[in-house]
């Protein structure tokens, strides 16, 4: 039986990450030697040098594409039996991947999403706070299930699950749709209480953009029809891609 940390992917993508790829995949290679660690990258500075000399496979993705191109790329480049994925900028705990690795394996769930917002994490602005709340709320009155994080970089797939999901690739705020489709599709969707720390290195977000797509991304998961029925991994490679 191979250990858990074998049967992991974390899978992580990265816009100029520099400061902190160096830090995060250090973190990652104490608390799990053995996961495998997958950089999609589309940075012009040295993280992709950085990632390679500790051992991640890189894919370079550049010029950039967006962070929703670079993430299902990375979710789809998974040869382990769970992926979790975090931001490339030692926001997320490492040391909770493997709690969020084990419901997917021991526990069946399809999805775990690591929630940030129990309470208010000091590294998070209060206005963002808010607003992650506020759109929690309108999806789980929408979907009648409580959901508490549709951002977060932080969440366990088990294999095969992105594939399945028709999930837009265009715009910002792709994580809603990575958290709403599957539970729409009948998955098992779970969560976890997850610390959050300030960042290391420059953010990129866009909050305005970031909060368009998200209403539009919840009211397209809610009301336009999924798949009748939900094809094999397999057969959904190369279609059910955008809309
Ligand atoms: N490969 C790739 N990575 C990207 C792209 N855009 C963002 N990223 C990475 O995606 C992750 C999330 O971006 P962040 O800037 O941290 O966005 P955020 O977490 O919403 O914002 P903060 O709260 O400020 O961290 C980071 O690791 C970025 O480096 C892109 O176009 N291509
Ligand atoms: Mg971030």
């Amino acid at each position: 039986m191979p250990s858990i940390d074998e049967r992991i992917t974390v899978a992580m993508i990265s816009m100029n990450e520099e400061e902190a790829v160096g830090k995060v995949i250090g973190n990652i290679r104490a608390a799990l030697p053995a996961a495998e660690v997958v950089l999609v990258d589309s940075s012009d500075d040295r993280t992709p040098e950085i990632a390679r000399a500790l051992g991640a496979r890189v894919i370079r993705q550049h010029p950039p594409r967006g962070y929703g191109r670079a993430m299902d790329l990375a979710l789809r480049s998974n040869e382990r039996e769970v992926v979790v994925t975090m931001d490339c900028d030692d926001t997320y705990p490492v040391d909770q991947i493997e709690t969020l690795a084990r419901l997917v394996l021991e526990e069946g769930y399809d999805v775990v999403d690591g929630n940030r917002l129990r309470s208010k994490p000091a590294a998070m602005r209060t206005i963002n706070y808010l607003g992650n709340w506020i759109f929690a709320m309108f999806a789980s009155i929408l979907f009648f299930k409580r959901f508490r994080d549709l951002h977060s970089g932080m969440r366990a797939y088990k294999r095969g699950v992105p594939e399945r999901l028709k999930y837009n690739l265009n715009g910002a705020a792709q994580p809603v749709h990575l958290l709403l489709l599957p539970h729409k599709s009948g998955m098992k969707v779970g969560f976890v209480d997850i610390a959050y720390r300030f960042r290391l290195g420059e953010s990129v977000m866009n909050p305005l953009e970031t909060s368009l797509w998200t209403v539009r991304r919840i009211v397209t998961a809610r009301f336009r029809p999924i798949a009748p029925s939900m094809p094999s991994a397999s057969s959904a490679k190369g279609r059910n891609r955008s809309r």
